[in-house]
């Protein structure tokens, strides 16, 4: 019989309901009333994933659960101010938090129950062969079109500032959706992926001057999205002729991809950061607008954004020239903005940013800081920016690594002295999730 003058409290971070969270409140329900937390949408994807589902819609989910009194919003992913609010008497929670990047809430939750009393009750996890099925199937629900296309503007909305990974794999996209870590009691991870023109190219092989054709470009968002659910920001180059950009709009849309970001050059582009050391050519203002506005025409969903990208501070034609853009790509339809720059300094970027500020207050603003590399998050969120692009950082990882072990192999005609740098072969084997 449970008392019910005891509080039990367990916290719900999901969108669908099977055995496992069942058996949680089944098992509550045996110290006393249940009260089960929904995290918000902000801790959430902080947290687990990418909600499908609205905070209201959750709640009501949880409601409707047998065995559950009352349902309450958890806007963190540590228990503190629901303990100190509710003083449960006792938390429930699976067994499955003790170690890797949850435990830190784990520890920090038996840290405040014991400031604060109340007891922590651990359920052992459910693994049947129905649940695993359960939470497969709802992963791969969140990688369709429909859901990841929208995903980027949810996450406008949510977050301080949106990190994105360049990707240009499925083995990156993996290490994009699911790398995590735990700092400062705080757990992070990308909010979204980059499909970089510069390292698709170079895992190609091939220099970064669109000479991979979309058809391969669109293989390898492909091959991302058949591992991800994270959204995907897509690096259009120009764009190349407006007459083939409205195609690649309506495939990338139809793809699922969330934005293309296309850039206001014109002729044989070259990659940015090569700056005026080779010949370049900025689009005009009037023919840049035509590709945006064309581009906006076909789109068929609310969901999708074409993001134009000022390369005016990287081809030294001035600040005013850059806001002067800003405005009519916006005026053209432009959903965001991109500024990008080669200096190391990131105080042109910020001038910008707080003058385009000035005078828009909502439209998106996008930065890439490879080369001004030492300004934080936080910074640039204080400035106005809502998506930061960590554009090739784990190509010029990866690359390296691989060229040492080629050269380490060759010196000492086997593989042994390379070994302890390796991951595990066992660990290789299981990196990747099998199909059932
Ligand atoms: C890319 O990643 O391909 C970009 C960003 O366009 S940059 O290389 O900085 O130009
Ligand atoms: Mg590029």
């Amino acid at each position: 019989m449970s008392n019910e003058t005891k509080t039990v409290y367990t916290c719900f971070c999901t969108d669908v309901i099977h055995e496992g969270h069942r058996n949680i409140i089944r098992e509550a329900q045996k110290y006393g009333r249940v009260v089960v937390g929904a995290m918000s949408d902000q801790a959430s994807i902080r947290y687990n994933r990418f909600p499908t589902i609205s905070l209201e819609e959750r709640m009501n989910l949880y409601r409707s659960i047998p065995g559950v009194d009352s349902v309450i919003i958890q806007n963190s992913i540590h228990y503190d101010d629901i303990i100190t609010q509710l003083h449960p008497d006792y938390v429930v929670h699976g067994d499955n938090w003790s170690t890797g990047p949850e435990r830190s809430i784990r520890e920090r939750l038996l840290h405040t129950l014991c400031k604060n009393g109340g007891e922590l009750i651990e359920v052992p996890y459910t693994r049947t062969p129905e649940v695993k099925q359960e939470e497969k199937q709802h992963i791969e629900k969140l990688g369709m079109p429909e859901f990841r296309r929208k995903k980027l503007k949810q996450l406008i909305k949510i977050c301080p500032i949106v990190k994105a990974l360049e990707v240009h794999s499925g083995l990156t996209g993996l290490i994009a959706e699911k790398t995590v870590v735990e700092r400062e009691g705080k757990l992070d991870q990308f909010d979204a992926m980059w499909i970089s023109s510069l390292c698709d190219s170079t895992a190609k092989g091939k220099p970064d001057i669109e000479l991979v054709d979309m058809t391969s470009r669109f293989r390898t968002i492909d091959d991302v999205m058949e591992v991800t659910t994270k959204p995907i920001i897509f690096d259009g180059d120009t764009g190349g002729l407006t007459e083939h950009f409205v195609y690649t709009v309506r495939s990338l849309e139809r793809m699922g991809v969330s934005a293309v970001i296309i850039e206001d050059k014109t002729g044989l582009k070259k990659n940015s950061l090569f700056g005026n050391e080779v010949p370049q050519t900025q689009d005009s203002i009037e023919h840049f607008c035509a590709k945006i506005s064309a581009g906006k025409e076909v789109q068929l969903t609310e969901d999708f954004m074409i993001i134009a990208r000022i390369e005016s501070l990287i081809l030294e034609q001035g600040m005013e020239d850059a806001l002067t853009r800003a405005k009519a790509y916006i005026n053209a339809g432009a959903d965001a903005i991109m500024i990008h720059s080669r200096k190391k300094d990131p105080a042109e970027i910020l001038e910008f940013c707080d003058r385009f500020r000035a005078f828009d207050l909502t439209t998106p603003i996008v930065v890439v800081p490879s080369s001004f590399n030492s300004i934080t998050e936080e910074e640039l969120a204080a400035h106005g920016v809502n998506i930061v692009i960590y554009a090739n950082q784990l190509t010029r990882s990866a690359f390296p690594a691989m060229q040492q072990t080629a050269q380490d192999i060759l010196r000492y005609h086997r593989a042994k002295e390379v070994d302890d740098r390796l991951m595990p072969i066992k660990e290789i084997i299981t990196l990747i999730d099998e199909i059932n």
